[in-house]
């Protein structure tokens, strides 16, 4: 698979005019080798890899490493790429943009004619092969089955804090290495934040219950937000939860190759703009997970005019926040297939779940 990987990237270099690319992106370096270690570059020529690291690194590379040979640095990791291109005869380098920071742009070797390139190992992390998405199928699993276990032992008197960390331990003794972002847990009037980690706030009777939470299994993420309420909740709560629901649901139905990021944000907007709610919703509607919580296809906002294309796994995740009062927020995540969208996570209920409050 990591070969398969490599050889996509190398045929890149033809289109691009590169003799060669470093990347210097931790997270590509393992799309594209398996290599998990840090503060190591790749250089990528048309016939050949190196994994420039460092002896902290030499034995974790011989179990991870089988596509690219490994070369250890003594005088930094950019300055053996560079040598590395005199010995090889590579004068057109590519270098990662986005990742690549200013100080270390600075200390790249001068022999080197060094091209900022975007998005080039990102663009291929967009379209998941089996084995990835294998992996993000069972953190899904994973999560949903910490969400079923919070379900069962939330009650009023526990704080956030203690809620989202019973759930991050009880995913990671199903086999996650840990949340794949801070975890939220938003009650009562803090629910209107979207993205209100959780604190030392006591749960109370009545209160709505944003969790918007995911793991990581073997590198790969799962991103996924229920709303619920312990004991009944305000009537707006009740009212607000079926618009969202609904929103959700036409984004489902609307996922499809070739359907653009903007579409896909418009319909979640232009239905809830016409339930009266838009001002209450103010963020993008989803984006793509795999390696990293937040990649492409991109963020869906207004300016993504970029069409989804099978292979591709993003969340859709409208919300309405009701400032004082709390919000609602529903975030499933889909596999683009090659006629629609597939569900990876379970279906939310049609009305929002109410937790019955022990006696
Ligand atoms: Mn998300």
């Amino acid at each position: 698979m990591a070969n398969e990987r490599l050889q996509h990237l190398q045929a890149k270099l033809q289109t691009q005019e590169l003799d060669a690319m470093l990347v210097t992106d931790a997270t590509n370096i393992t799309y594209l080798t398996g290599f998990t270690g840090e503060e190591s570059a790749l250089l990528v020529s048309a016939t050949h890899a190196w994994l420039i690291t460092d002896s902290r690194f030499t034995e974790q590379v011989k179990v991870e490493v089988t596509n690219a040979e490994m070369v250890l640095h003594q005088a930094g990791v950019l300055a053996e790429a560079g040598t590395l291109a005199t010995t090889h005869a590579l004068h057109r380098i590519g270098f990662e943009a986005e990742t690549l920071v200013y100080a270390a742009y600075a200390k790249l070797p001068a022999t080197v004619e060094w091209i900022a390139t975007t998005n080039l190992v990102a663009q291929l992390r967009e379209v998941k092969d089996a084995t990835e998405l294998a992996l993000i199928q069972r953190a899904i699993e994973i999560a949903e089955a910490g969400y079923q276990h919070v379900l069962a032992t939330i009650q009023p008197g526990m704080t956030e804090a203690a809620v989202a960390l019973d759930l991050e331990v009880y995913m990671r003794q199903l086999g996650a290495s840990g949340p794949s972002f801070e975890t939220i847990v938003a009650s009562g009037a803090r629910s209107a934040m979207p993205h209100g980690a959780a604190t030392d706030k006591v749960i109370e009777a009545g209160d709505v219950v944003t969790l918007d939470w995911g793991c990581v299994y073997h590198g790969y993420m799962s991103d996924l937000t229920r709303t619920f309420a312990v004991g009944e909740p305000d009537p707006q709560i009740r009212a607000i939860y079926k618009v969202v629901y609904a929103a959700n649901a036409r984004v489902t139905a609307l996922m499809a190759p070739g359907v653009t990021g903007r579409a896909i944000n418009d319909c979640a907007h232009g239905f809830i703009d016409a339930a009266g709610y838009g001002q209450y919703f103010g963020h993008g509607t989803g984006h793509g997970i795999g390696l990293s919580i937040h990649e492409g296809p991109g963020a869906w906002g207004v300016y993504n005019q970029v069409g989804q294309v099978p292979g591709n796994v993003e969340t859709n995740e409208p919300g309405i926040y009701l400032p004082g009062i709390g919000g609602v927020r529903i975030e499933d995540d889909l596999l683009i297939t090659a006629d629609g969208a597939q569900l990876l996570s379970t279906p939310a209920p049609a009305e929002i779940l109410v937790v019955k409050v022990s006696d």
